[in-house]
């Protein structure tokens, strides 16, 4: 249940205010992107000037998003009243964006991330809630403003990608009961569903099936280990953000406990995410490197480092720290 006296703060600041901006964290995904697109419109609805900061490139598959190329482009002269902060653990992971909290009247956080221990003048921080979409739906609608359509379809997109579509831990009956109340309300499902998940192109399918080719098992096939390098990027003529959804889809593959994804950003420099299934906890290996996560989901970067060495090390240090 969210904190009444959040909900009152919350709504006296939207009333007080006018001019309002909402961002959220750099790299969008499903819920950052539906979260902004749904505050927006119910907040355009309440007849607000609303600016929103989508930072980083769109991917494919959320471009049809009614108005997501919209974004606007901050520079330092635009003072807000209000600021919405969404779906971003920490003021870091805003990114270039997060000068214009220091350059707001008020700001406002609404996050779902256990990690995130407020920097805004009123944190919502509501972990036990699937995806920051699902929290703005629930708070708008306890303050009763109207949540129409787009809006609800905005929130449907949010809560379906964070969620796995709806399979992981996450997804709770009350997520459940929200995503009933959503789809009451008429929402074009089919659409977002098949803009979503049955739209790749051609060549990114090709690419995956390179790399899926690729993988490597280690101890029992309990653990999956592929490369995404610059050299697959270019045979497709395809970049990094293109690309999704890999290490997620390693996992999946019977037996395996922990899957890795080895992204090649240029010479000596790699990005690598793991994932895991149940009790294996990928934030330890990934701390070994000086970065970080969830249980479940973790990643760092590491530069200076041949590919070879580097994959030696991570498969030594997961034996020690998650297996
Ligand atoms: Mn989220």
């Amino acid at each position: 249940m969210i904190n009444k006296e959040n909900l009152k703060n919350l709504d006296s600041f939207v009333e007080k205010s006018n001019k309002i901006a909402i961002m959220a964290h750099a790299d969008p995904d499903g819920d950052s992107i539906g979260s902004i697109m749904a505050l927006r419109e119910i907040l355009r609805i309440k007849n607000k000037d609303v600016d929103f900061y989508i930072n980083g490139e769109i991917p494919f598959n959320y471009k049809f998003m009614k108005d997501v190329e919209k974004s606007s482009s901050y520079n330092i002269n635009i003072k807000y009243d209000l600021c919405f902060a969404l779906d971003s653990s920490d003021k870091e992971r805003l990114g270039e964006n997060s000068q214009i909290i220091d350059n707001s009247n008020k700001t406002v956080c609404i996050d779902h991330h256990k990690t995130n221990e407020g920097y805004c003048d009123l944190d919502i921080i509501e972990p036990d809630y699937s995806s920051t979409g699902e929290i703005i739906f629930d708070i708008f609608s306890q303050l009763n403003y109207e949540i129409n359509e787009i809006a609800a379809e905005n929130i449907f997109i949010a809560i379906i990608t964070d969620t796995g579509k709806f399979i992981y831990d996450n997804a709770g009956y009350k997520t459940f009961e929200n995503v009933s109340k959503l789809l009451k309300m008429n929402i074009n499902k089919n659409e977002i569903v098949k803009n979503l998940y049955s739209s790749e192109p051609k060549n990114i399918f090709k690419l995956k099936s390179d790399v899926f080719n690729s993988t490597e098992f280690y101890y029992e096939d309990r653990v999956a280990l592929s490369l995404l390098s610059q050299k697959t990027l270019k045979n497709y003529n395809l970049s990094l953000k293109d690309i999704d959804g890999l290490v997620e889809r390693l996992r999946d593959i019977e037996n395996v406990e922990i899957s890795i994804l080895i992204k090649e950003l240029g010479d000596n420099t790699y990005k690598i995410s793991m994932r895991s299934l149940g009790n294996s906890d990928v934030s330890k290996i990934c701390e070994v490197f000086g970065g970080g996560g969830h249980k479940n989901a973790a990643g760092f970067k590491i530069e200076n480092v041949e590919y070879s060495d580097l994959k030696n090390n991570i498969i030594k240090e997961v034996e020690k720290n998650a297996l």
